[in-house]
């Protein structure tokens, strides 16, 4: 009788420790994944030495509140953001997220010194912005705020209008805002002296003109409300008090219609809390240009 409440005893211990060590690796794998602290919980499940009935319960209370802390807490880790500050296209990112409202986990990147998470995340053009969404990275600022917008098409605003002809109108000027390479003839702006400057100037405020076009009375590029093609071109705003400065260039004179149209954007939290300092900006460049990066 006594052996076989021996032997009984002897099962339970096995049954106990085989249960305690699956859950003390689930738990610290989702300690080390979701970067969650639950020290509360190992103590209580560490620390029993009551009858197994009363150690299963604890052990499955811990269960959940691990589950339950787990998932609350992914909620920032879950959405990492790999960035440069003062990245255009970096910037486009983070004004679709505010706009959503999403948490996410900022990392500033040195581009002169690209990290190991950056080159395993865009292998291909190893840039910034780069968006890590449940461990999988989505690359190109404008398929990022596509991807943002289609993830979480729950949360409004919505960035890409519901009908197909207005969403590809949309497409459309936020793909002539990347091929029209304002981007490129923008710097080129700072980049150049001389005639170099004069052609870069002229492009530049060509394809301004272009859009200046495009919003004619309208509140913003496409539609009645601020969406995807807005979220390409405000970004750039940011480099007119520079390239007014270094090209002796007055744009908003030249286009009134789109320098309301950035008063208008700024009025929006996820805008202005977005966009660098202009004369931040300005001084950063003329401290490249010194330096003759
Ligand atoms: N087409 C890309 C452009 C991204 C881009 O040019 N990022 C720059 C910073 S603004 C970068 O990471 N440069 C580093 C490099 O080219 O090595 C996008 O839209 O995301």
């Amino acid at each position: 009788m006594v052996a076989n409440e021996g032997g009984k005893h002897w099962l339970k211990e096995i049954c106990r420790f085989v249960i305690n060590f699956k859950v003390m690796t689930w738990w610290c794998l989702t300690v080390v994944g979701k970067k969650t602290t639950c020290v509360g919980v190992w103590a209580e499940i560490g620390g029993g030495s009551g009858s197994s009935k009363g150690m299963l319960t604890k052990l499955l209370s811990g269960y959940l509140v691990i589950t339950v802390v787990g998932r609350r807490n992914c909620g920032g880790s879950d959405v990492i953001l790999l960035n440069l500050w003062v990245s255009v296209f970096g910037a486009r990112v983070r004004i679709a997220l505010a706009e959503k409202g999403i948490n996410y986990e900022y990392r500033e990147e040195d581009i002169n010194n690209k990290s190991p998470l950056l080159l395993q995340m865009n292998p291909v053009h190893k840039t910034i912005p780069v968006l890590i969404h449940h461990a999988k990275p989505i690359c190109e600022s404008s398929i990022i705020v596509q991807y943002i917008d289609e993830a979480w098409h729950d949360k409004a605003p919505q960035l890409l209008p519901s009908d197909p002809y207005i969403r590809a109108q949309a497409r459309f000027w936020a793909d002539f805002i990347d091929k029209k390479c304002i981007h490129v003839c923008g710097r080129k702006i700072w980049l150049t002296e001389g005639k170099d400057q004069e052609v870069a100037k002229e492009e530049f405020m060509d394809v301004l003109k272009v859009l200046e076009g495009q919003l004619g009375e309208k509140p913003y590029l496409v539609g009645e409300s601020f969406g995807f093609a807005d979220i390409a071109l405000i970004p750039f705003s940011v480099w007119f008090y520079t390239l007014n400065k270094i090209g002796n260039m007055n744009i908003e004179k030249e286009c009134p219609k789109l320098a309301a149209w950035v008063n208008r954007c700024m009025e929006r939290e996820s805008v202005s809390k977005t966009l660098s300092d202009p004369h931040q900006f300005y001084d950063l460049v003329l401290e490249h240009n010194r330096k003759g990066y």
